[in-house]
């Protein structure tokens, strides 16, 4: 029998090349990274699916010359958009975003090296476009193009249960990969190149509208608030004390405070992180709280940066890195630092590439920086001893004062270590998350450890300032059961999980000598009013909701992003008001206190926390910052 090509619709052919083509764009000509045959069948599904989605448009134009048409333009648009994203890679490893299409300086860097970027044998990419064309234009009759009813509710019913399968699979594969919108690569990997332009769209458009509605209005309001709540008129003690000294700042990956002065199977989980307690020259702060919301890393890093807080969906590094900011890197360039971040993950992770430009900050080094191979690399990556090994090189070359900041990575979910690197033994629980969480919290403590000393050998600790960080919890509470067994508690209370959010936090100034263990409360909002004092920087023009932590005069709360929160007092919780002490709730009880005071001793606080995250709100979702001059004195 005669083939004929009218057996099989041209959208369905077109869906096969094209899905076919995408796919080998993706597979061979991205670096994209694939841990499992899981995310090897995503990959392979989504450029079908996505081909299939629009191509299967074609069934409801009626006449023939239109539905060619639209299939031949959609052929050659697709491949213009694949081909833009594949140039664009080879020049930022990464993929296209509306921001960055529209921002001056990247399109203009991208023209001039364009044609460079462009390899022959692209032409190749086109090939089918012209197959397609040929197709339509000289054989159209040949194709089946009066659908019945039947045909086109099949071709709708057949896409949405292909995306539907796709975003299913990769939903499973990634949790929250919408809400959390994390990373490009990911996003393209599991939903593909369309769906993922499609959905950059939509979140740059309500990025945009927020912002089109806000005016300066609001900024008396805030500077009030700030005045009357948080900005105090004293210099604090430690003002100026390590001015003009280089600051290190040390993010470490998952470190909670609950390991510190702690032990596991009769072992010390950080012999290191407990020796700097007792250091003269450092303070520890016992109760200091991490802030951090779905943006995790990069939310510590926000609020750090900016003393602002992340939002309470997604993660601000992506939905606001374009946003106005004031932050320390931006402060301290005026200071003449040079600032730097050293991560050895891909860039675009949390879209930090773009956020870190914003803000000023003048050299990222990134994976690209660093050497690593598979031997010296577990779970996420390069392992921190080597990463900080392969640092200091760096660190030694550029120019003094320098502000930057290291972030560590081996001790991150699901807590991997090769056998050779475990110094102390996994606990013994049902979770395995929180039994092998101990050995990697112990290798990132000596590779804390090691890198003190070689910034020694190296001749750079005198003359700086070291802060040490955890970013956010490790061990979440899915883990509760195992958890009390490792704390013996009876079970972990919503007041517990509370106090479980506290990170260490440690500032250490060589040569300091008056070190101590501080015991007020703080959090992350605090350490760019903190920092900057130290360097003797003052901050009376910024807009910012943190204290100097060697104030007195505090605001007496710190804000969780869930409204929770820890007061000189009290921990709020689960609408529960607990006494911070005792940790014992304050309820109608015996005792006499009735229900009414319970409730009422939390909440003044509750209030002041809403205000000040709404507050906070306003000035990422409006931009705000774009209507002030924050040099202007
Ligand atoms: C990735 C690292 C870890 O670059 O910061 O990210 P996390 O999952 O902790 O936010
Ligand atoms: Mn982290």
């Amino acid at each position: 029998m005669k083939f004929t090509w009218g057996r099989i619709p041209l959208y369905v052919i077109a869906t096969i090349l094209f899905g076919l083509k995408t796919y080998i764009v993706y597979r061979f000509m991205f670096s994209i990274e694939l841990e499992n045959v899981m995310q090897e069948f995503i990959l392979l599904i989504n450029p079908f699916v996505s081909a299939f989605l629009i191509f299967a448009i074609s069934v409801w134009f009626k006449k023939q010359s239109r539905q060619m048409k639209f299939i031949r333009y959609t052929a050659l648009i697709g491949t213009i958009i694949v081909f833009a994203n594949l140039v664009f890679y080879r020049s930022y490893t990464d993929f296209i975003t509306l921001p960055q299409l529209f921002q001056g300086s990247n399109a203009a860097d991208l023209s001039t090296s364009v044609l460079t970027l462009i390899k022959p044998y692209d032409i190749l990419w086109f090939i089918d476009v012209v197959f397609i064309w040929y197709l339509s234009r000289k054989k159209q009759d040949t194709f089946e193009t009066r659908y019945s009813r039947k045909g086109k509710i099949f071709a709708l019913a057949m896409s949405f249960v292909l995306l539907a399968g796709n975003f299913f699979l990769a939903e499973l594969e990634r949790p929250q990969l919408f809400s959390r919108a994390f990373d490009r690569e990911y996003l393209v990997k599991n939903i593909g190149l369309f769906n993922y332009h499609i959905y950059d769209l939509v979140l740059h458009s309500k990025v945009k509208s927020q912002r089109v509605f806000a005016d300066g209005n609001e900024i008396p309001v805030i500077r009030n608030y700030i005045d009357e709540n948080i900005r105090s008129d004293e210099k604090s003690e430690l003002f100026g004390v390590a001015e003009g000294k280089n600051v290190i700042f040390i993010s470490a990956e998952s470190i909670q405070s609950f390991v510190i002065n702690n032990e596991v199977n009769g072992q010390e989980i950080t012999p290191f992180l407990n020796s700097l307690m007792d250091d003269e020259d450092t303070y520890y702060f016992e109760n200091f709280y991490h802030q951090t919301e779905q943006g995790k890393t990069s939310d510590s890093e926000f609020l750090v940066e900016n003393s602002l807080y992340p939002l309470s969906r997604g993660a601000v590094f992506f939905t606001h890195g374009q946003n106005e900011y004031n932050a320390t890197p931006e402060i301290l360039h005026e200071h003449d630092y040079f600032s730097a971040v050293f991560h050895a993950n891909n860039k675009s992770f949390w879209n930090r590439d773009q956020m870190y430009e914003n803000i000023n900050y003048d050299y990222f080094y990134d994976i690209e920086s660093y050497e690593v191979t598979d031997e010296n690399s577990v779970g996420w990556g390069l392992k921190d001893k080597e990463y900080f090994e392969q640092s200091i090189k760096y660190l030694q070359s550029i120019e003094q004062p320098f502000y930057t900041k290291f972030i560590t990575l081996t001790n991150h979910f699901p807590f991997e270590l090769d056998e050779e690197d475990k110094t102390i033994e996994p606990y013994d629980s049902n979770s395995n998350t929180l039994n092998n969480f101990f050995p990697t919290v112990r290798y990132t403590d000596e590779a804390i450890e090691q890198f003190f000393n070689q910034l020694k050998d190296a001749g750079l600790y005198e003359d700086s300032i070291i802060i040490i960080m955890g970013d956010h919890y490790g061990i979440s509470a899915n883990h509760n059961k195992a958890m009390s067994q490792y704390l013996d508690k009876d079970e972990i209370t919503p007041y517990d999980h509370v106090q479980l959010q506290r990170v260490p936090f440690y500032i250490h100034i060589p040569g300091h000598g008056k070190g101590e263990v501080k015991s007020e409360i703080a959090g992350q909002i605090d350490v760019k009013p903190t920092l900057l004092h130290m360097l003797g920087i003052e901050t009376d023009n910024d807009i910012y909701f943190g204290n100097d932590l060697f104030h007195d005069d505090r605001k007496g709360f710190v804000a969780l992003r869930n409204g929770d929160f820890i007061s000189d007092d009290y921990i709020y919780t689960s609408d529960i008001c607990y006494d911070r002490q005792s940790g014992e709730p304050l309820e109608a009880d015996e005792s006499g206190l009735d229900n009414e005071s319970a409730t009422n001793a939390c909440h003044p606080t509750m209030e002041k926390v809403e205000k000040e995250l709404s507050l906070s709100d306003n000035i990422v979702y409006g931009d705000l910052f774009r209507f002030i001059d924050f040099d202007e004195k």
